[in-house]
């Protein structure tokens, strides 16, 4: 008895145990990993997309969600993406564009005016367009891409009014070359520094000023480091929800479309609360201390004109689908 039998009574405690836990666990545990803080519509609707599809598949998919950067950086967490280490990610079309080049083809300078075109667009052709490039990289994107709004730029020191403000004015851009061809356009010195550590470069002075949507310069308390907010409107920038292959595969069809009908479900709630977030939180970070200017953004556009901006990138994407977009937003560029 003794030592054998204690040793198998341990045994099969253990075993109940595991089993017991396993009885309970959903059958697929994934993470979606986002650069965002719970505070901003992405991650408010996307919990609540992620507690429907536990509900619905009944126990049996848990999608765990990971805001803020928690499992890595942008650049980091895309290559998690592609070995199947993260399951979902939500990421940028310009930063994307690391693996899928035409995929930044919708952030082109002041191509969409208004959030009516960038829907059309980006819920028609245009976006229908982006999800096979993407698809032809091996990543699966869901239908609908969320919001993340119209850019403006922030400053702690200088204020912006002119595109000759921009001169030689030391700001961050997000990893992607168009960013970095855009800015360096508008003459200004642009740095890569990925969104995980744009506070901390803002407030050491490693970079003057950053652009980003107003919903990001208030939910990332962007105002605790920057003084100025330039109203440039340039570019429009959304997330596409991709999932690693492998893993969506590995899930059965009917909890495939529970994710899907939900992921695609919540956008047009995420959409209306960004864009309401984004038009009424100038107030919010005026009472914060951020000082307002809305420069003549068509001096910006033809900034990037004269700069050859949109000769260099229809030149690069190609006129198929450059073509696309000009059909998209109604104008040539
Ligand atoms: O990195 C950024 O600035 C952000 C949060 O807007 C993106 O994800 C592109």
């Amino acid at each position: 008895i003794n030592r054998r039998t204690m040793l198998l009574g341990t045994g099969t405690l253990a075993l109940g145990a595991a089993f017991h836990t396993r009885a309970n666990a959903a059958e697929f545990t994934y993470k979606f990993a986002n650069n965002l803080q719970t505070t901003h519509p992405l991650n408010i609707r996307l919990k609540e997309a992620t507690d429907k599809i536990l509900e619905e598949s009944g126990g049996r998919l848990q999608i765990n969600v990971f805001p803020s950067s928690q499992l890595g950086n942008d650049t980091e967490t895309l290559t998690q993406l592609r070995s199947g280490a993260t399951e979902f990610f939500s990421l940028s079309p310009l930063i994307l564009s690391t693996l899928v080049p035409n995929a930044a083809i919708s952030g082109i300078g002041f191509a969409f005016p208004d959030y009516a075109s960038v829907w059309k667009a980006m819920d028609g052709e245009l976006g229908a367009y982006a999800r096979g490039e993407i698809e032809k990289k091996g990543l699966v994107p869901m239908e609908k891409i969320w919001d993340n709004g119209f850019r403006q730029i922030t400053s702690s020191s200088k204020v912006i009014n002119t595109p000759e403000d921009l001169s030689g004015f030391k700001i961050r851009v997000p990893p992607s070359p168009l960013w970095q061809s855009m800015f360096t356009a508008f003459g200004a010195a642009p740095t890569t520094i990925n969104f995980a550590e744009v506070y901390t470069a803002l407030s050491t002075g490693t970079v003057d000023g950053q652009e980003n949507p107003l919903a990001i310069a208030s939910t990332a308390k962007l105002y605790e480091v920057q003084k100025h907010c330039a109203m440039t409107n340039h570019m429009w920038d959304g997330f596409w929800f991709l999932a690693n292959k492998r893993s969506w595969e590995a899930l059965p069809e009917e909890l495939r479309e529970i994710v899907a009908k939900n992921l695609n479900g919540k956008a047009d709630e995420q959409r209306a609360d960004t864009a309401k977030l984004n038009d009424t939180v100038r107030e919010e970070l005026t009472k914060q201390g951020m000082a307002f200017t809305d420069p003549d953004k068509a001096a910006f556009r033809d900034k990037l004109k004269q700069a050859g901006f949109y000769g260099e990138w229809k030149g690069k994407f190609g006129d198929e689908a450059w073509a696309i977009l000009e059909k998209a937003v109604g104008t040539s560029l």
